[in-house]
């Protein structure tokens, strides 16, 4: 029997639409990684045929905190659309989610277009500006629980991002201090440098796995680099704000 690429993408679709878990995909079919990327390019098709833009890239398990955290170990990707960003500092509803989790990040918005085979230099003179950044995933997977081919088919779990201060002139990005706060209390710490060892090296990655989809990342284009500590999961009421030492602060707040 041949692989329902389109009726896999329909469910998570769908999953996502009505902010309802699924089973995991796994416990019926065994996706290899290449069909997995198959499955989310065809979600993103989905959302993309209702008026979405794709304006970007996310990088995922790029931290050993966040590889442990899920219990996956190789670096991952996902698409990023316009209706995914949520207005720095905004409120929105819970509504919309089966179980959030947020993780600090640094993004980069790209001033030209940086293909396969970019080196660490090429990918520093590609970015025109670094901001302290949210990740809100939301797995569409009851608990939470997924294999490397389930959480690659969900969009890496992708489901918004807040970005703070765009930033036009940091020198040196290797090591700073990221905090990230729910209602006050600090509750993750760590450093930009638990992101593959410099955020860089997941802008290069990035750079390597979206050209050899045959979607090289482009001017205008935002790239998250991935968790530089464990998620935190969210309730209704919390307000979230994300330091990154020397970029500023990306915050926002989860309502009924
Ligand atoms: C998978 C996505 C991981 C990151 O920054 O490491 C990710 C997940 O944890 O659900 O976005
Ligand atoms: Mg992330």
């Amino acid at each position: 029997m041949s692989l329902d690429i389109a009726g896999l993408a329909e469910r998570l679709d769908n999953a996502a639409v009505n902010a309802q878990a699924i089973p995991q995909l796994a416990l019926e079919v065994e996706l290899s990684e290449a069909q997995a990327y198959e499955v989310q390019a065809a979600v993103i098709a989905r959302r993309l045929a209702r008026g979405e833009q794709r304006n970007g890239m996310k990088m995922g398990l790029t931290s050993r905190a966040k590889a442990l955290q899920m219990g996956v170990e190789d670096v991952i990707w996902g698409r990023i659309t316009d209706a995914m960003v949520v207005e720095e500092g905004a409120a929105i509803s819970m509504s919309k989610f089966v179980h959030p989790r947020v993780e600090p990040e640094v993004a980069f918005l790209l001033k030209h277009p940086l293909p396969e085979g970019a080196t660490a230099l090429d990918a520093q003179n590609a970015i025109a500006a670094v901001a302290p950044a949210i990740e809100i995933i939301d797995s569409r997977y009851k608990d939470f629980k997924f294999s490397l081919g389930d959480v690659i088919a969900d969009n890496t779990s992708a489901s918004g991002l807040v970005i703070g201060p765009w930033n036009t002139s940091v020198e040196d990005i290797s090591n700073l201090g990221v905090a990230m706060s729910i209602n006050g209390a600090v509750r993750q710490i760590g450093s930009t440098a638990a992101i593959l060892g410099h955020p860089i090296r997941s802008l290069v990655a990035a750079a390597d796995r979206s050209g050899r989809a045959g979607e090289p990342l482009e001017e205008g284009w935002i790239i998250m680099a991935g968790g530089a500590t464990a998620a935190e999961a969210l309730t209704i009421g919390d307000h979230i704000v994300v330091e990154v030492q020397g970029l500023g602060q990306a915050s926002f707040k989860i309502e009924a």
